[in-house]
């Protein structure tokens, strides 16, 4: 029998489409809140499209007349806040716009829950992006440095997110939460840009790749890892803020290596240095200490460096052979 209610905003989103499958295999009702768009974009949820027990509703983090009515409507039991223009370097290009969404779209929704639903569980998700120039490890006691439009909204979130907790008691948390990443990811982050490429360049697709800073460390772990956290977060006896991350940092270039090893290329045969992708302000290091969310919510992440790589390699090789049959064709 279904039993709780979940509202999840971006649930057409890398982490909004595995809360979605996670939620309905625990007998959810899942509502997903999506924005308009001129092309198709629920491929992430296609395979759940006809789950009886997923209802998609349209909204937009900048309209708090959508936000309001339908929370009021919904009264959930649990909101997932996903939604956000997540790009770090398009931040730096459209950066009112990413504070909109990523910051007062937060605020919107505290808003909302507040005046209209205020048993509902909220988290929000913030990012490690907020650690910015801190030095590394980062954990919930780190003083946050941004370095971009999209952290600096993050920040704001994530303090309205704690203020809104402290201020009207409402069960409000956020999940500050590195890099994660996997076959769902967008095809402009640099890990899925990468594991793309690998298939492309071995199916005879593509012959060259334009990369950024290939210096910069990330603490890289699994989406489904990292949305199982969310969850886990949620479900818990209070509300609370985690750091989820893996513990260990690499390089992209490091990635970079990993991934075309894979498949027997040298990946300095087809990568070509572009400024294009440098960022005005770089995040130089980041890596989690996740100690917290170990030790109070037994939460350990399971997917290795090595095996989110190979994962991601071998959808991606499969998705170019497809293609190339279609082009061939
Ligand atoms: P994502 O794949 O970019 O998904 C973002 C979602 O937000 C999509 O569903 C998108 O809709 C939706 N969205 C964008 N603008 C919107 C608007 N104006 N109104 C309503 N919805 C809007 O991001 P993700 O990787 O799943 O990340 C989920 C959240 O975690 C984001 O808040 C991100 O900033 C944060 N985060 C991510 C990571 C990471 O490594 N993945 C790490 C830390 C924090 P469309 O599908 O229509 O574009
Ligand atoms: O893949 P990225 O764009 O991810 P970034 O900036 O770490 O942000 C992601 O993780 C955050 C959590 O830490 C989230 F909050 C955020 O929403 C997003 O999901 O870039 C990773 C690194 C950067 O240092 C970038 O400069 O890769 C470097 N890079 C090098 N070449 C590139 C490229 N990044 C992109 N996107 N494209 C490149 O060609």
């Amino acid at each position: 029998m279904t039993n709780k209610t979940a509202l999840i905003t971006g649930i057409t989103g890398q982490d909004g489409s595995y809360l979605a499958d996670q939620l309905l295999s625990k007998n959810y009702k899942v509502y997903g809140l999506i924005r308009r768009t001129s092309s198709f974009n629920t491929n992430r949820i296609d395979h759940i499209y006809n789950n009886p027990n997923l209802s998609l509703i349209y909204g937009d983090a900048t309209d708090s007349s959508s936000i309001s009515s339908i929370i009021a409507d919904l009264q959930p039991d649990y909101l997932y806040n996903t939604m956000a223009q997540s790009h770090v370097r398009v931040s730096f290009d459209i950066p009112e716009y990413t504070c909109d969404v990523g910051a007062l779209g937060v605020l919107r929704v505290l808003e909302a829950i507040r005046k209209r639903s205020p048993k509902t569980r909220f988290l929000t998700c913030s990012s490690s992006e907020m650690f910015g120039a801190a030095l590394p490890p980062q954990n919930e006691q780190t003083r946050f440095q941004p370095r971009s439009p999209y952290a600096c909204a993050k920040v704001f979130g994530y303090y309205q997110t704690i203020n809104y907790r402290e201020a009207y008691n409402l069960f409000a948390c956020n999940s500050i939460c590195f890099n994660h990443t996997g076959i769902r990811r967008a095809e402009t982050f640099v890990s899925r840009k990468i594991t793309r490429a690998v298939g492309k360049i071995f199916h005879g697709l593509q012959n060259k790749l334009e990369l950024g800073n290939l210096d910069a460390k990330r603490d890289w772990g699994s989406a489904f890892d990292y949305t199982k956290a969310m969850i886990m977060i949620m479900e818990s006896e209070h509300p609370d803020d985690f750091v989820i991350g893996t513990g260990e940092t690499h390089s992209v270039k490091e990635f970079l290596e990993k991934a075309f090893n894979l498949v027997g290329l040298d990946p300095y045969k087809y990568v070509k240095i572009n400024p294009r992708f440098y960022r005005p302000t770089e995040v130089d290091c980041l890596l989690a200490d996740p100690t917290k969310i170990k030790t109070m919510l037994g939460w350990e992440h399971k997917t290795t460096f090595d095996e989110l790589i190979k994962e991601m390699v071998e959808h991606d090789l499969e998705l170019a052979r497809k293609e190339a049959i279609l082009i061939n064709s």
